[in-house]
């Protein structure tokens, strides 16, 4: 049997509670993988994440091996695999999002720092917010890992386009191809509907409907996430994690196409250099991938990029003290 090791940050969060029980069942790693957790929490929550595994050892679950609780960064991401940076401050009333990247900037760096207990392969995903910038952050304080070895986490914005799409066009949502998302997990990120295809047609030979596509499809997917902090009074927490197991799979499967964050090396779509910015990328499998190179994009989609790549610039510009 094979084994691999994943640390799950913010571990007795919302989002943790979904997408650990997914992981240590043997459907994301496959039944031939023992997988090792390593919870970690805040010194206040550590309790929590050990009812947590306390929880999982109850599933029996044959795929499960250790599960053990951490409430530093350092001894959490020793020998990990999969370093899954989910806990992050919540934006507090009256706080604006500038407050919340310098808050939580800090955490992302010691963070970076304590990956260096990691295995030399890890893959890290940021999922807390705001993730691309997080990720920046962890990336430039990982000084000895690869930026290609840092990813964030826009799966949840591709999956809420993707549904809106199939229910639009009365079509199974995995039948929509070469939908992706481009920029910042934010209001600004940019669904990319006109390259995107169902079967042989273009997805706009299907949906007929252009002033849809570019009005409420694009403002539904944008806000989303505030659309569900409004209903369920809590941010997304099952659909991230599903998104988050998606986007496991996804860096193991060979040849996947599909909207990850990742670090841009300025030869891509006029995206500056080191930004953490969501492109369409292909799989190489183990947790490695390329950005595909060969989408064309109209003078509207680069417009919309554009907005999300300034939004970015601005946030580096917010936590350069940190880089
Ligand atoms: P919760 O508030 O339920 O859980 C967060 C947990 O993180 C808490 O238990 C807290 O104690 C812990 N934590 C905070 N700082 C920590 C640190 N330095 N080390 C370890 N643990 C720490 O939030 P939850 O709903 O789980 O959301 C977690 C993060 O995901 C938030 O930042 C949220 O904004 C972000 N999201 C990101 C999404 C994405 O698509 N990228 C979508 C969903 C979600 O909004």
């Amino acid at each position: 049997m094979n084994s691999t090791r994943v640390a799950v940050t913010g571990a007795a969060g919302q989002i943790s509670y979904s997408l650990l029980f997914r992981l240590a069942s043997g459907e994301v790693f496959g039944r031939n993988t023992r997988v090792h957790l390593n919870l970690i929490e805040l010194p206040v929550a550590v309790g929590a994440a050990e009812g947590v595994a306390l929880e999982l050892q109850d599933c029996a679950y044959s795929t499960l091996g250790e599960v053990n609780c951490y409430d530093n960064a350092t001894q959490g991401f020793s020998g990990v695999d999969w370093a899954l940076l989910i806990g992050a401050k919540p934006r507090g009333p009256g706080m604006e999002r500038s407050d919340l990247i310098k808050e939580n900037g800090a955490i992302f760096v010691d963070q970076g720092r304590a990956l260096i207990k990691a295995n030399p392969k890890v893959t890290a995903i940021v999922v807390g917010n705001p993730c691309n910038t997080n990720a920046l952050i962890a990336m430039h304080a990982a000084k000895d890992i690869p930026p290609r070895q840092f990813t964030a986490m826009t799966m949840l914005d591709e999956n809420r386009a993707r549904a809106q799409l199939g229910q639009r066009a009365k079509t199974p949502s995995d039948r929509i191809d070469r939908l992706f998302i481009w920029g910042n997990h934010s209001p600004t990120m940019y669904p990319d509907f006109e390259n995107a295809k169902i079967g042989s047609s273009t997805l706009e030979e299907v949906i007929r409907d252009r002033d849809w596509l570019c009005g409420d499809f694009l403002s539904t997917v944008q806000q989303r996430g505030a659309e569900i902090i409004r209903a369920r009074g809590a941010s997304s927490a099952a659909s991230a994690a599903s998104a988050c197991i998606d986007q496991i799979k996804f860096l193991n499967t060979e040849d996947k196409c599909f909207s990850c964050v990742v670090a841009s090396d300025g030869n891509y779509y006029d995206v500056p250099k080191g930004l953490m910015f969501s492109f369409p990328v292909r799989s190489s499998g183990k947790g490695s991938y390329e950005i595909l190179d060969d989408i064309d994009l109209s003078t509207y989609a680069r417009e919309k990029i554009r907005f999300s790549v300034d939004e970015l610039l601005k946030e580096r510009d917010l936590v350069r003290n940190l880089l």
